[in-house]
């Protein structure tokens, strides 16, 4: 019977002292604490370079032009200054070091550039055409992968190549919210642009107004360590440091800071669910997380990404945790955990 499966505070404790660094669904045991929004990396000029410019591509992280921050911030409609432009010509390179490495969330573009077409001193067609439209996205733990060669072995593509298509922005002299809310789930320092078209700037001028990167919640640190140090956990993520029953690694996936519970079973649809917190991007699965399935509690099996009912990532806007959720078939006694072995 289905019963069988990680029902009493009893077996979870007996399971966790044979069976650490990994986690079980279960019993409930307290309350679960409140998982926070992503966090915006803080920036400034000097993390950007591209390939070359009209205006200087520090506008791009400094804040320039911008009223705000985050999903409600606004940035000015009408101010080139404000803006990174390019110099005549694609394709555009453009590159951003966030400083240290982040799980890196999601991304908020302000398209470029200013105004509105064929006004003031602006010629026809430029305006908001100067704006990135085709770009693909690369990102790169190395502070060293190079701007000017997406080639390099430092780099990783996000998604397909040529298919990332970024949104114009209004054509209109009024400020603007952002224009693309762009998924990263990714481990990175380093991101950068491979800028082929605009929307439509005869003189081929390509532009970003600015851009805001959101990292993982959880205490100001990206890494175990960091998020444990900052919640005065313990170090090993195969210990229990609140004796709540749910280990370190997985408080950390779920990033659960306090008391915290493994999820129940639902006895009718047999699923089981883990909140992603936010602090290991989904990507990270069968490397960093795992479900595992067992009839006899010695021997475990991974369960495959396909097998998986959900695997996302946690939203920055609005704030919501993702979520991992498996549902348990076959004949019983079946167990199902999740093992968490974070970076
Ligand atoms: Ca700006
Ligand atoms: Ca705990």
């Amino acid at each position: 019977m289905n019963h069988n499966i990680m029902k009493t505070p009893n077996l979870i404790q007996h399971l966790r002292n044979h069976l650490n660094p990994l986690a079980l669904a279960g019993a409930v045991l307290a309350s679960a604490g409140v998982a926070q929004a992503g966090d915006l990396i803080v920036l400034d000029g000097t993390a950007c370079t591209a390939k070359n410019e009209l205006r200087p591509p520090a506008n791009v992280t400094n804040g320039s032009g911008m009223t705000g921050t985050g999903p409600t911030a606004t940035h000015a409609g009408n101010d080139p200054d404000q803006c990174w432009l390019s110099h005549l010509g694609l394709p555009q390179w453009f590159r951003v070091d966030l400083g240290a490495t982040y799980s890196v969330e999601n991304m908020l573009v302000w398209n470029g550039e200013t105004g509105v077409g064929n006004i003031g001193d602006h010629g026809p067609n430029e305006g908001p055409y100067r704006g990135v439209k085709q770009a693909d996205i690369y990102y790169s733990t190395d502070p060293t992968a190079p701007g000017n060669n997406f080639s390099d072995a430092k780099w990783t593509l996000l998604g397909t190549a040529g298919a990332r298509e970024f949104a114009m922005r209004p054509n209109t002299t009024a400020s603007f919210t952002y224009t693309d809310n762009i998924t990263l789930g990714v481990e990175a320092r380093v991101i950068g642009f491979d800028i082929k078209t605009n929307w439509g700037d005869y003189n081929h001028v390509a532009s970003f107004a600015e851009l805001e990167f959101f990292k993982a919640s959880g205490g100001g640190g990206t890494t175990y360590a960091s998020w444990a140090s900052a919640n005065g956990i313990s170090a090993n993520p195969s210990d229990d440091s609140n004796n709540d029953g749910v280990t370190n690694g997985v408080a950390y996936f779920m990033n659960k800071t306090g008391l915290a519970t493994n999820p129940a079973i639902n006895g009718t649809t047999q699923q089981v669910t883990w909140p992603n917190g936010g602090n290991i991007p989904s990507g990270q699965y069968g490397t960093q997380f795992v479900v595992q399935i067992s009839s006899d509690l010695q021997t475990w099996t991974d369960v495959t990404a396909i097998q998986l009912d959900s695997n996302t990532d946690a939203v920055v806007s609005p704030p919501s945790d993702g979520s991992l959720s498996y549902t348990l078939t076959g004949a019983s006694p079946r167990f199902v955990r999740l093992k968490v072995t974070p970076n």
